[in-house]
């Protein structure tokens, strides 16, 4: 059985970019029941229990069709919702430093080069989604909660969940203000781990 992480920090520590309300609604309300529909999913296909999400995720072409859409979309949220969480904290914000930094700088030319870039396809996905960056520092994204791993390539080092429901509470319609509130809360440590994971 799958189960919901807690956090590292608490519902209001945020606060000041991503409010207390949109925190507690998101993780114990919208990825529960990611959680829990995943779990249903797998009460239904017992013979998948032995595998890990990542290798449901990374295999979805051999899952049964009756339950590979509900793996697809549950165990996808699951997966990105536990790395997003991750990938902020109240120590956030600030820039990336070492050879993470100096990866993004030769790309995009600058730091600020890397966020206009990410912001914007944040910005371009229609619908319900995600912004992704790469392990080759590529930036790409995915509609619904699917993960570039289900495509057959590496796990995200950064992701940016931009469904409405990441943001409405605070922001309403306006994306663009929430991702210009996200950078400040961007747990840089995280995705430079990640970088070091990746090799
Ligand atoms: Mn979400």
């Amino acid at each position: 059985m799958f189960q919901l992480p807690n956090l590292t920090y608490d519902y209001d520590a945020l606060g000041q970019y991503i409010s207390k309300d949109i925190m507690q609604l998101h993780h114990s309300k919208h990825h529960q029941t990611y959680v829990d529909k995943l779990n249903k999913a797998l009460d239904d296909a017992p013979e998948l229990k032995e595998q890990s999400l990542e290798s449901l995720l990374m295999n979805l072409d051999s899952i049964p069709e009756a339950v590979r859409s509900a793996i697809r979309n549950q165990g996808g949220g699951h997966y990105n919702h536990t790395l997003f969480w991750q990938w902020m904290s109240p120590d956030g914000g600030s820039e990336p430093s070492g050879e993470l930094a100096n990866k993004l700088i030769a790309q995009y030319g600058s730091y600020q080069g890397f966020v206009d870039e990410f912001t914007a396809k944040s910005l371009a996905v229609f619908g319900s989604g995600w912004c992704w960056l790469m392990p080759d520092m590529s930036i790409v994204t995915s509609a619904n909660q699917d993960s570039p791993i289900m495509e057959g390539k590496a796990a995200p080092l950064l992701g940016l969940d931009v469904w409405e429901h990441a943001y409405y509470l605070d922001y309403k319609n306006k994306r663009d203000d929430y991702v210009a509130a996200w950078w400040n809360v961007v747990n840089w440590d995280f995705v430079a781990s990640r970088l070091t994971e990746s090799k």
